[in-house]
């Protein structure tokens, strides 16, 4: 390009460079309040964790990787739930977006999600509130491609499938026949708890350790890049698996704390197993209730995940959620005793009391591991979960209705943690 082009290419795109800083700017300080103290930036990028060489670690992660893989197309729903799910071990499954022909293979690239979701509004964070902090695709994606922060903001969008363009989200991929029978559904599309999101986001960005909520276990597949993942079972003690405040500061619960600050402890100590799994892009990730798991991004990736209630883990959803949340477990029951008799009978022998062994029945109500203990009951069960009605595309209109449950925060529970 000749100079004076490259002038006038320059001049043309710096006042949208500039909205776009702003938009971020604001983004950031609404989401992670706790970093930009008296727009002080430095704290965003005070590790310079970007300059870790990701490829070199990915090589090495792979080379130890520790889940089994098993190919979509070669094991029935029957093998699956006898050797994985009822077995509760994480497994990657390979091939579902082939086998059952997913648009989202052909649709899901960057260039063309910035195209048709431009200026759609995805949520990227929680405000010390819980309260949505949202951000246009278009800003969005032009922060993935710069970003030095040390912990990226990350898009993990539970609304899509109500809002008016962004559900076209749903026509591009179907849920994995292991996991179809989803015994939440009886509860009501509008009642039931958050259960599935749009993920998207650059290296470094993550989820921290955390179990799922209310026991439910999960299903995620990479459509675009690497997630690196590690698990540790249910066995193990929060206090053992979060980074301790003072190794991790403003940043103890990202997750790219804990790979670079607390995973060598932990290998160190070596009192529990730890699972390590390079996640490659068309990979499924099996995620049995109640373990463990933490997932940094190792570069740009687009995945979707969701959550359910399977006859094989009903025993512990069941009493989580009539602990947690009464009203629905209510509203739930009384559908199941009409439509499935035979989880309706499984109910009735669940002595909901008892623990399930999970470390979060006995935790404090931290929302990364459920914070589905008694006193969080939500007994009027008022829909608090549910999506912001479509059409409102005001950040704060549009959250004001749907401050997180405490059971289910809607980042299935990591940036929701008081402050
Ligand atoms: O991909 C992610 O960051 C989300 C991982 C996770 O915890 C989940 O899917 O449950
Ligand atoms: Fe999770």
């Amino acid at each position: 390009m000749s100079m004076m082009g490259a002038e006038r290419d320059r001049v043309r795109r710096r006042p949208v460079h500039r909205k776009s800083e702003r938009r971020i700017r604001a983004t950031k300080k609404a989401g992670r309040p706790e970093l930009c103290k008296k727009d002080d930036w430095s704290c965003w990028t005070k590790e310079r964790y970007s300059d870790l060489d990701y490829y070199d670690e990915m090589k090495k992660v792979q080379s130890r990787d520790g889940l089994s893989r098993i190919a979509y197309s070669a094991v029935g729903i029957d093998e699956f739930r006898e050797n994985w799910e009822k077995t509760e071990k994480p497994v990657v499954i390979t091939g579902v977006p082939e086998t059952d022909k997913w648009l989202a293979q052909d649709k899901w690239t960057f260039a063309r999600i910035l195209k048709k979701y431009r200026n759609q509004k995805f949520k990227c964070g929680e405000d010390d509130d819980g309260y949505s902090v949202k951000m246009k695709v278009k800003y969005y994606m032009q922060y993935m491609n710069e970003t030095k922060d040390d912990s990226p903001l990350y898009i993990f969008d539970s609304n899509y499938g109500e809002h008016s363009k962004r559900k076209r989200l749903l026509e591009d991929y179907s849920i994995p026949k292991y996991f179809e029978d989803d015994l939440f559904r009886y509860a009501g599309e509008k009642r039931r708890p958050p259960y599935r999101w749009f993920v998207m986001g650059p290296a470094r960005s993550g989820t921290g350790i955390h179990q799922d909520p209310l026991g439910t276990s999960a299903w995620n597949t990479l459509v675009q890049g690497y997630k690196r993942w590690a698990f540790i079972p249910r066995t193990a003690p929060k206090e053992y698996v979060k980074v301790p405040k003072f190794l991790g500061g403003k940043q103890t619960d990202e997750a790219v704390t804990w790979f670079e600050k607390w995973l060598p402890k932990l290998k160190e100590r070596n009192e529990y197993p730890i699972f390590e799994c390079i996640q490659e892009p068309g990979e499924t990730m099996f995620v049995p209730g109640g373990w463990w798991h933490v997932v940094v991004n190792m570069t740009n990736t687009i995945a979707v995940t969701q959550n359910f209630c399977s006859v094989c883990n009903f025993h512990i959803v069941w009493p989580k959620t009539v602990r947690g949340r009464p009203a629905l477990s209510r509203k739930w029951i009384r559908v199941l005793a009409q439509k499935r008799p035979d989880v309706w009978q499984m109910a009735q022998k669940i002595d909901t009391n008892a623990p399930t062994g999970y470390e979060s029945d006995s935790s404090d109500s931290s929302s990364s591991s459920s914070s589905d203990d008694d006193s969080s009951s939500d007994d009027s069960d008022s829909s608090l979960d549910e999506a912001p009605k479509s059409n409102i595309s005001n950040d704060r209109a549009a959250s004001a209705k749907s401050p997180r449950p405490a059971d289910h925060p809607d980042t299935k529970g990591i940036r929701a943690q008081p402050r």
